[in-house]
C-alpha cells in the first residue's frame, strides 16, 4: 500500500486553502472577497490538477523507461463525467478539500456541483471505457485512452410540454482537466488518388497523393488511478486547417471568407459527438471522425514505437490496440498501410495487435460503409481492403473448396446495391480475438452474427469479458455513507480494489443495528432524490415509498414502453379500488430518465407518453402518494451518481437477446438496491452471482424469442394480451392527451407483429411488480436481501474485467510502481 506522501498531495487544510486562495487571486485573477461558487470551483480543482501533473508526469517517465508493451484503448466515447470529485478520492484528499472549503465559507457539494459533466459519449459504451481507465490506471497497467476532442458533447435534454428538446452541449469555457499540446499534431489527408511510385529506398510501392489534409492536434487528460501513484492519459484529437501553401496562396490571392470556410470545414470534423447509440446512419461525416481519430491515435502510437529504436518484429511485443466496438477497424487498414506503403514492409498477416470488442447484435447498429464513400475518401484504403478481403477469402476457399454460398456469407464486400465495406467482418478477421460483453451476449455473437466465423477461425478466437464497473465512483464517489459502512465492516478501503472483500458482510446480514444503519442510508439518499425532484419538477414524493428506477437511453428494444404501460396498469387497478383496499397498496415512484435520439421518432414518443401519464397521475387526488411517475431530464453520469444510489428497484428489462450486457444493472446492485429484469445480459450472471431469489426476474428467454416473432409475423393482427388491452383502451380512450400521439406505439404492439414482445411479457412482468410489492412490504426481509446481493457483487468490477483483458487478450503485465 501507499502511504500518502510518496504521491502528490496536500500536507492538511491549510495548505490545499492557500493553494485555493493561491489560484483565485493569480491565475483566476480575482479577490477573495469576490469569489463566488464557481471561482471555488475553478480555483480548487486547479489546486487538485497541479497535483495530479506531478504523478501524471511521473508515471509517463516511469511507463517510457521501462519500454514494456503498453495498451491503446481506442474509442469513440468517453463518457467521463465530473473529474474533481473523482480527483480528490482517488488521490486521498477529500477530507482535506472538504475542511479547507468549509472554512472558506463553502460546502464541498456545492463545489463539486459546479462541474461540467464530460459527456463525450452515448451511453453504456462510453461509460465502459471511462470505468476502464479507472481500472487500467488503478492497476497500473500502461495504458493510453484514444479518442475525439468533441466540441459539442451529448446534447442537453430538456422537456417542454412532455416533449424532448436538444440543446446543444457546449462544455469547453473553462476546462481545467485538459492540456493541449500544441507541439504534438499529426497531418491527416483524406481524397486525392493513388499510383504506384518509388518510396525513399528504391522499392516500389503505392503512393497516395492529392486531396486535402487536416490537422489533429493532441489535448491530453490526466487519469488518476485510486491509492496509487499512477496517472494514466487520455488522448483526444481536435480538428483544424493545416497551414499548408494551399491556404496561403488564397489568403494573398484576396480569397479569404473561401479560406476561412477550409478552416472550419476542417473543425467541423472534431465538432460533434453522432448522438446515436445503436443505430449506425452511414453519414459521410462520421466516417471522416473515425478516420481521423485512428490515424492520428496509430501515428502516435507508431512514433512512440519507433523512439524506442526497436525493430518491427518487436511491434506486436510493444503494442496492444484494443478496438471498442466497430468505431475504429479503420485502423487495422491504416496499420497495414503504414507497413507496407511507407515502412515497405511485406504484406505480413496474424499479428496480434488488435483485439476487437463487440457491444450488439442488433443489425441496425452494424457498421455499413458504402464501397463509394470509402473509395473516394480513402482510395488507398480501399485497396487495402480489397486485398484482406482476397486474402481472406483466399483461405476459406482453401478450408471449404467449393462453397460459394459461405465466401458471399463472410466476404468483407457485401454484395448489395451499393456494395457495403461491412466493418465488423473486418473486424474480425484483422483482429486475434474478439470478445463480447456478458456470457449470454458472447454466445449469441457466435451462433449469430459471427458463426460462419468460428467455423473458419474455430472457437479460441471468440472469447468473453463480461462488463464491470469502477466501484470507486460508483459506490464511493456516488454513495458516500454506504462506503464508509460498508468500509468499518470489511476492513477498511481495501475493498475498494479488491471488491470480492465485499464478501465479508455477509456475516452482518443478520446484525440488527447494522441493518438499521444500511437502511436508514438509504432512506437518506431517497430524500436527497426527492428534494431534487422538488426544486426541478415541483412534485412532492415520499421517500418512504418504492423508488423504482428506469434511467437509460430511450429505445425500443429497452422497453421503457413496458414500463409505462405496467404503471398505466397500476393507475387503473389502483382507480378501479374502492378506498379501504387502495390504502393496503404499495406506494411506489415510478422514476424515468434518458435520451432518445434526435431521430428516433418512437423513443420520442415513448417519452412524450410517460410525461402525459405523469402529469394526469401525479395531480389525481383518489391516487396521491400511492402511485407518481416522474421524468427526470437530461440524464447524465453526474446525475446517475444522485439516482442509482435512491433506488430500491430497477428496470432491466430489455428483449430478452437484445442488451448485450448492461452496466447499470451492476451498479444499481452494488448500491444496495434490487432488480426486476429479463434473463438477458448481464442480469443473468448478476443472478447467478447473488442467487436468484434476490432478483425479480421475468419474461421469455432469449432462445424463444424468434419463435415467438415468427408467430406474430405470420398472423393478421397477432392477440395480444388482455391487461394490456386495457391499457391501450385508456390510452385510446384519450386518458392521457391526444390518443392520436402514441397510435404508431400501440400500433408497433398490434400490428406490426410487437417485435419486442412487449404483450408477451406483460403478464409476467405485472405479476412479478406484485412479487416486489410483497416482497418490500416485509422491509427486515427486504434489507436482508439488499446486503447479500451486495456483498455477492465483487465479481463486476471493471478491475476484474481489465485483468481479464490484460491475461485473455492484451499479454501483458502491469508496471511495478
Ligand atoms: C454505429 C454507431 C451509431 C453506434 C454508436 C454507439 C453504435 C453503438 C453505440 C453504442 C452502443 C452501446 O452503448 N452499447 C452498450 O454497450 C454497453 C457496454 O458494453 C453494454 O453494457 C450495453 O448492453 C450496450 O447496449
Amino acid at each position: 500500500a501507499w502511504t500518502k506522501n510518496e504521491f502528490s498531495g496536500f500536507k492538511n487544510k491549510d495548505d490545499f486553502e492557500r493553494e485555493v486562495v493561491r489560484h483565485v487571486e493569480t491565475t483566476l485573477a480575482r479577490s477573495l472577497y469576490n469569489c463566488d461558487q464557481s471561482a471555488a470551483y475553478s480555483a480548487s480543482s486547479l489546486a487538485f490538477r497541479d497535483r495530479l501533473i506531478k504523478d501524471w508526469n511521473k508515471t509517463q517517465q516511469r511507463q517510457t523507461f521501462a519500454d514494456q508493451k503498453r495498451i491503446y484503448y481506442l474509442s469513440l466515447e468517453f463518457l467521463m463525467g465530473r473529474a474533481l470529485d473523482n480527483a480528490m478520492l482517488n488521490l486521498g484528499f477529500k477530507d482535506v478539500a472538504k475542511e479547507g472549503l468549509a472554512e472558506l465559507g463553502f460546502q464541498i457539494e456545492d463545489i463539486i456541483g459546479q462541474e461540467h459533466d464530460a459527456a463525450l459519449g452515448n451511453g453504456g459504451l462510453g461509460r465502459l471505457a471511462a470505468c476502464f481507465l479507472d481500472s487500467m490506471a488503478t492497476l497500473n497497467f500502461s495504458a493510453w485512452g484514444y479518442g475525439l476532442r468533441y466540441r459539442y458533447g451529448i446534447f442537453k435534454q430538456e422537456i417542454i410540454d412532455g416533449y424532448q428538446v436538444e440543446v446543444p452541449d457546449y462544455w469547453l469555457d473553462f476546462n481545467p482537466w485538459e492540456f493541449p499540446r500544441h507541439d504534438v499534431t499529426v497531418d491527416i489527408q483524406f481524397y486525392g488518388n493513388v499510383r504506384k511510385g518509388e518510396n525513399e529506398n528504391g522499392k516500389t510501392v503505392s503512393i497516395w497523393e492529392g486531396g486535402e489534409t487536416v490537422t489533429a492536434v493532441a489535448y491530453d487528460v490526466p487519469t488518476p488511478g485510486y491509492d496509487t501513484p499512477s496517472t494514466n492519459n487520455l488522448r483526444l484529437w481536435s480538428s483544424k486547417a493545416a497551414s499548408g501553401e494551399f491556404d496561403f496562396q488564397k489568403f494573398n490571392s484576396g480569397d479569404y471568407e473561401s479560406s476561412v470556410a477550409d478552416q472550419q470545414r476542417a473543425e467541423t470534423i472534431s465538432a460533434v459527438l453522432y448522438p446515436n447509440d445503436n443505430l449506425d446512419r452511414g453519414k459521410e461525416l462520421r466516417v471522416k471522425q473515425q478516420y481521423f481519430w485512428v490515424a492520428a491515435s496509430l501515428y502516435d502510437i507508431v512514433r512512440r514505437f519507433k523512439k524506442s529504436g526497436r525493430s518491427w518484429n518487436e511491434f506486436p511485443d510493444q503494442v496492444a490496440i484494443q478496438l471498442n466496438d466497430t468505431h475504429p477497424t479503420l485502423a487495422i487498414v491504416e496499420l497495414q498501410r503504414i507497413l507496407v506503403d511507407v515502412e515497405g514492409l511485406e504484406w505480413d498477416e496474424a499479428w496480434s495487435i488488435f483485439g476487437y470488442t463487440n457491444h450488439t447484435v442488433l443489425p441496425e447498429a452494424l457498421e455499413k460503409w458504402p464501397v463509394g464513400l470509402i473509395e473516394h475518401l480513402l482510395p488507398r484504403h480501399l485497396q487495402i481492403i480489397y486485398d484482406i478481403n482476397l486474402f481472406f477469402l483466399q483461405s476459406v476457399e482453401s478450408q471449404f473448396p467449393g462453397d460459394s454460398d459461405l465466401l458471399t456469407r463472410v466476404s468483407i464486400i457485401e454484395e448489395s446495391q451499393p456494395k457495403m465495406v461491412r466493418m465488423a467482418y473486418l473486424a474480425v478477421v484483422g483482429s486475434h480475438k474478439v470478445n463480447g460483453v456478458a456470457e449470454l451476449h458472447s454466445d449469441l455473437i457466435k451462433t449469430t452474427i459471427f458463426k460462419d466465423f468460428v467455423t473458419i477461425f474455430g472457437e479460441d478466437k471468440f472469447t468473453n469479458v463480461t462488463n464491470g464497473v469502477t466501484p470507486r465512483r460508483w459506490l464511493h464517489q456516488a454513495n458516500p455513507r454506504l462506503s464508509e459502512l460498508i468500509a468499518s465492516k470489511v476492513g477498511g478501503n481495501e475493498y475498494l480494489k479488491d471488491l470480492t472483500l465485499l464478501n465479508k458482510l455477509e456475516l452482518f446480514v443478520d446484525d440488527k443495528e447494522f441493518r438499521k444503519e444500511w437502511a436508514e442510508i438509504k432512506y437518506a439518499n431517497k430524500v436527497r432524490l426527492a428534494k431534487y425532484i422538488k426544486s426541478t419538477l415541483n412534485i412532492n414524493v415520499n421517500p418512504a415509498a418504492l423508488f423504482d428506477v428506469q434511467v437509460k437511453r430511450i429505445h425500443e428494444y429497452k422497453r421503457q414502453q413496458l414500463n409505462i404501460y405496467g404503471v398505466i396498469h397500476r393507475y387503473l387497478t389502483l382507480k378501479a379500488m374502492g378506498p379501504e383496499e387502495r390504502k393496503k397498496q404499495q406506494p411506489r415512484v415510478s422514476i424515468f430518465g434518458g435520451k432518445a435520439a434526435p431521430g428516433y421518432w418512437m423513443a420520442k414518443q415513448i417519452i412524450h407518453l410517460i410525461n402525459n401519464v405523469g402529469s394526469v397521475v401525479n395531480k389525481d387526488p383518489d391516487i396521491g402518494d400511492l402511485l407518481k411517475v416522474i421524468f427526470l431530464e437530461d440524464y447524465n453520469v453526474s446525475k446517475a451518481e444522485m439516482i442509482i444510489p435512491a433506488s430500491d428497484l430497477s428496470e432491466h428489462i430489455s428483449t430478452a437477446g437484445t442488451e448485450a450486457s448492461g452496466t447499470s444493472n451492476m451498479k444499481f446492485v452494488l448500491n444496495g438496491g434490487l432488480i426486476i429484469g429479463t434473463c438477458d445480459g448481464a442480469n443473468i450472471e448478476i443472478t447467478r452471482e447473488i442467487g436468484q431469489e434476490n432478483i425479480f426476474l421475468f419474461g421469455v428467454l432469449s432462445e424463444d424469442v424468434e419463435d415467438l416473432r415468427h408467430a406474430h409475423a405470420s398472423k393478421e393482427q397477432h392477440v395480444i394480451d388482455p391487461a394490456l388491452t386495457k391499457v391501450f383502451e385508456a390510452i385510446q380512450g384519450g386518458m392521457f392527451g391526444n390518443p392520436q400521439d402514441f397510435n404508431a406505439m400501440i400500433s408497433a404492439v398490434r400490428d406490426h407483429g410487437d417485435f419486442y414482445l412487449v404483450s408477451d411479457d406483460f403478464q409476467s412482468y405485472i405479476d412479478t411488480h406484485s412479487s416486489v410489492d410483497e416482497a418490500y412490504r416485509n422491509q427486515e426481509e427486504w434489507v436482508s436481501m439488499c446486503i447479500r446481493s451486495v456483498a455477492r457483487m465483487g465479481f463486476f468490477s471493471s478491475d476484474r474485467c481489465i485483468n481479464e483483458y490484460a491475461e485473455g487478450i492484451w499479454n501483458i503485465e502491469p508496471l511495478a510502481v
